[in-house]
């Protein structure tokens, strides 16, 4: 082995996201370079990707399509302000984006990141409301267990304990929360959708009515909730929200940053569920993480009433980023984007759907499984934890999956699955035998 590669650099400045310091920096993990399905460590070790990066490399790594747009464009444009001035990059990729979103959700509106997008989508909805003269619009619902990002907006609309205990006290004011909508005691091991629980979407009535629905500007779920741990929607769900939205007024945003360009064999989750939304936010598979970009799709009413009730000349909406469709990060969307259509990687993963749920619910034999919950190209196995010890078990399988060559993505005992969409057959059976053997070795 080349020792040079086993060189581990100094930890110390930098301070990791969502990672424990501490336990990491006593034995760090290195990635080095990446091809197709795998990484390589910093140790020369190949490790199959089943969580595709973190849910965004759809497409596999270091495509070289994608890695020649974004060469050239740096060699081209490095950056061009978005603000009174424009680059055709930017306007080609909103165009491409424009035409894979739902009938109607034409408005395309750049940002860097998911947490940066759903931000956008929620001043989009204030700004909406008060160009309508509805300006008492203000509140926003979210639902339990939701995750939207780390913004003071996204936090705030977002329904998990530990992200928001720090800053409880000051998260966006005017939230409500739906309940979330697992339920293991009814409907565990379930296969795609659930039958039980359309009913939760009720709650939204009772929330409504207790806020007034003159007061609330949008609600905003996941379609299927993933950082929690593949929560996957009831069937009929959606469509309740969608019509007590619809009837009072509300808009309904969806954030597909999970969901969207394929994880579900389609390019939205809406088009899977059949439930049109008035806004969607992206990030993450846009452009195949290759720079950091997100996104929000808006429906083009929604667009137009902003738009058009500012005076000429004026600035319509007071927001954007420095990056927003940065030539980067737009070159690497139109690549890509182009990419999935030329190899039908969205019909892929739909017709690879079958083997994916077949393989993960195969886990149900091995031991500690508690429930597991798939759809389209994303899986959930819950185990049960081990008791006076919740994630520890969790981490462990991850650690025993990584020495034996393969990926996944924990959150405490929770394990998820979402591999690039042009995972084999033989892949997918490799990761979830894996995994059996990794649960057979844990306490
Ligand atoms: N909304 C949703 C639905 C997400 O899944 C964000 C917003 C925020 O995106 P940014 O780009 O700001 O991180 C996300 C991000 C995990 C995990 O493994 C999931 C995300 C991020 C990090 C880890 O559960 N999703």
């Amino acid at each position: 082995m080349d020792a040079a590669k086993t060189v581990i650099p100094d930890l110390d400045a930098l301070w990791m996201p969502f990672t424990a310091n501490r336990q990491y920096k006593a034995a760090p993990r290195l990635l080095a370079s990446a091809s197709g399905m795998y990484y390589t460590t910093h140790d020369g070790r190949q490790i199959l990707d089943g969580c595709a990066g973190l849910w965004c490399v759809a497409a596999g790594h270091c495509r070289k399509e994608i890695a020649e747009a974004v060469a050239r464009q740096a060699a081209t444009l490095d950056y061009a302000p978005p603000f009174q001035m424009g680059h055709p990059m930017s306007f080609e990729a909103a165009t491409k984006v424009a035409a894979i979103m739902p009938q109607g959700l034409d408005r395309i509106f750049f940002t860097n990141s998911g947490s940066e997008s759903v931000d956008t989508a929620l001043k989009i909805a204030l700004a909406y409301h008060r160009a309508r003269g509805e300006g008492q619009r203000t509140r926003f619902i979210g639902r339990e267990r939701g995750y939207h990002g780390v913004g003071f907006g996204g936090m705030a609309v977002g329904g998990i304990g530990p992200n928001r205990k720090a800053f409880s006290a000051n998260l966006m004011p005017g939230t409500d929360h739906l309940p979330a909508t697992l339920n293991i005691a009814d409907a565990a091991f379930s296969k795609g959708q659930p039958q039980w629980g359309a009913h939760l979407a009720d709650e939204l009535e009772r929330i409504v009515a207790l806020h007034d629905p003159s007061t609330i500007a949008a609600v905003i779920v996941e379609p299927l909730a993933g950082s929690a741990g593949v929560l996957v929607p009831p069937v009929g769900y959606l469509d309740k929200l969608r019509a007590i939205t619809s009837k009072h007024g509300i808009l309904l945003i969806f954030d597909e940053v999970i969901t969207a360009f394929g994880r579900l064999g389609t390019a939205t989750a809406a088009e899977r569920f059949k439930v049109t939304p008035d806004l969607i936010t992206m990030a993450k598979a846009i452009n195949n993480a290759a720079v950091p970009m997100g996104a929000v799709a808006v429906r083009r009413e929604v667009h137009d009433t902003v738009v058009n009730s500012a005076a000429p000349g004026a600035i319509e909406l007071a927001h954007g980023y420095t990056y927003s469709g940065h030539p980067l990060a737009a070159a690497a969307a139109i690549a890509t984007l182009d990419l999935y259509q030329r190899e039908n990687l969205f019909g892929r993963a739909a017709e690879l759907s079958p083997v994916f749920e077949a393989a993960v619910h195969s886990v149900r034999e091995a031991p500690h499984v508690k429930d597991i919950r798939n759809l389209g190209m994303v899986a959930g196995i819950e185990l049960e934890p081990r008791p006076g010890q919740p994630g520890a078990r969790g981490y462990e399988v991850f650690l025993k999956c990584l020495e034996r060559g393969v990926l996944v993505r924990y959150t405490g005992d929770i394990l998820a699955f979402s591999p690039p969409l042009i995972i084999s057959e033989a892949q997918i059976a490799e990761l979830f035998d894996t995994v059996k053997q990794a649960l057979r070795e844990v306490q």
